[in-house]
């Protein structure tokens, strides 16, 4: 069967638009069908089935429109179906599909390499791998690193999210959902304190100490083969690392051989205002692994790095059939140079200055926000039981289920699930941006 219940939806205005009840009633005999053909493992936040997309809005098969601040997990940070990436992606589908550049390359790759190159921080002689997802970009930047250093152990800090695959899933700090029972998984894993200020409250220098010691006194850095580290933990709740932290760790990589590995998947490709986080934390991380916002939407990850690293790996120890797919690779070109001819590094930090004098905003108002934090369009608030720092899960579930009501799409995030993050498209108007907070102030006063 055709998808006959979507095609009749048109392109959305740009204000969010609810007409049904939210799913309305074409989503939930979709979410029949679904639930006959798809199993409970695989979850939908808001079983709204979606037709339609155009910069910051979704619009579902009801025809309700919503403002999306969640860009399918930060994918979509250009906007949904950008006009320049459409046309990318629709001209190289006519000239070549597919030709698995393992056997038969083809220029869209090695573009796509050159503007990893020039656009990831450091300016030293740099190599990229292609791959399809992020969790695929960590594995075989584990796998560069091991071979590059002749060592085993990976060392990854509490609250990260590194993906859904054996090793990967290892190496997320969050049982549930993500491993619980899925085990048994692979070893020479270590995980060791992160920087988290609004908790810990301790400086830069204080975290990266207990960090490092406590890598030293339990593996021994001559056995790490790398650190990994997100600059901006993504699904761990969006901290933002105490001033000093990332430097002190990658000192401490470069003194002992350790590759230090920094995985931009969630904050890279200009959300923060920079091409990578990395960059507002003064660090040149060896190697540094993208995937999400880099295609535009299609399936696309890279690993960029040291060339001497990158080049550890013999001939034939990388590849994969779709690695580097000829037209996620037109996507991403036109990223680029959506990200340059529009100045979306300079949006992206506009964006992040009207959410977060929104949202400190609501803090004064609403003591159940503990905490204001991010930078550029990846911000969040912390939910607190108010006059404390103790998780407010319970809210956060209240506060997401009537912003969908009212055509406001959020997302949740953090290791105890009480944290709301904001991951808009830099398409995002500031109405839009306004509409979305205003929103939100509602549903807190609802609380
Ligand atoms: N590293 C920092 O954020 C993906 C996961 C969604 P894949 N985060 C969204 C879900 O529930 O599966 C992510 C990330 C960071 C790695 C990954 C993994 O990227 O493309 O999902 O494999």
């Amino acid at each position: 069967m055709t998808d006959t219940i979507t095609a009749a939806i048109t392109l959305p205005t740009p204000q969010r638009r609810i007409v049904t009840a939210v799913p309305g009633p074409k989503s939930l005999a979709l979410h029949e069908r679904r639930l006959a053909a798809v199993p409970v493992g695989v979850n939908s936040a808001l079983p709204a089935y979606i037709a339609r997309a155009h910069g910051a809005i979704l619009v579902d098969v009801d025809g309700n429109q919503f403002l999306d601040f969640g860009s399918g997990i930060g994918v979509t940070t250009i906007g949904h179906t950008d006009d320049a990436v459409v046309a990318a992606a629709s001209e190289q589908l006519k000239r070549l599909t597919h030709a698995a550049f393992t056997i038969s390359p083809y220029e869209g790759y090695v573009r796509v390499a050159e503007l990893l190159a020039e656009h990831t921080p450091g300016t030293h002689a740099k190599k990229t791998v292609l791959q399809n997802s992020g969790a695929e970009a960590v594995e075989n930047g584990v796998k560069i690193a091991r071979k590059y250093t002749g060592r085993g152990g990976i060392a990854v800090l509490d609250h990260a999210y590194h993906g859904r695959t054996s090793l990967t899933m290892a190496m997320t700090f969050k049982a549930m959902p993500y491993a619980s029972g899925f085990g048994p998984f692979p070893g020479d894993i270590y995980r060791t304190s992160s920087s988290y200020p609004f908790h810990d409250g301790l400086s830069g220098a204080a975290a990266a100490k207990k960090t490092i010691v406590h890598l030293e006194k339990s593996v021994g850095a001559s056995d790490l083969a790398c650190l990994i580290v997100e600059p901006i933990q993504g699904e761990g709740g969006f901290q933002v690392p105490a001033e000093g932290y990332l430097p002190a760790l990658q000192e401490w990589c470069t003194a002992n051989g350790i590759v230090f590995i920094a995985d931009e998947i969630q904050s890279g490709m200009a959300r923060t205002g920079k091409y990578f986080a990395s960059e507002h934390f003064g660090i040149v991380p060896d190697l540094v692994l993208s995937a999400k916002g880099i295609a535009g939407g299609l399936p696309l990850s890279a690993i960029t790095g040291r060339a001497e690293i990158m080049d550890a790996a013999h001939p034939g120890g990388l590849g994969g059939t779709f690695g580097g797919n000829p037209v996620s690779c037109a996507a991403a070109i036109a990223v680029f140079d959506e990200i340059e001819s529009k100045g979306l590094l300079g949006r992206a930090t506009v964006i992040g200055e009207v959410l977060r004098a929104g949202l400190l905003e609501l803090q004064k108002k609403y003591d159940i926000i503990g905490d204001v934090r991010g930078i550029g369009a990846m911000q969040a608030i912390e939910l607190v039981v108010p006059g404390t720092h103790e998780h407010n899960s319970a809210a956060l579930g209240k506060i997401v289920a009537f912003a969908a009501g009212q055509g406001v799409l959020l997302l949740t995030a953090g290791t105890h699930g009480n944290v709301l993050r904001f991951l808009p498209s830099l398409a995002m108007s500031d109405d839009q941006l306004r509409d979305g907070l205003g929103v939100l102030d509602d549903a807190l006063a609802a609380l």
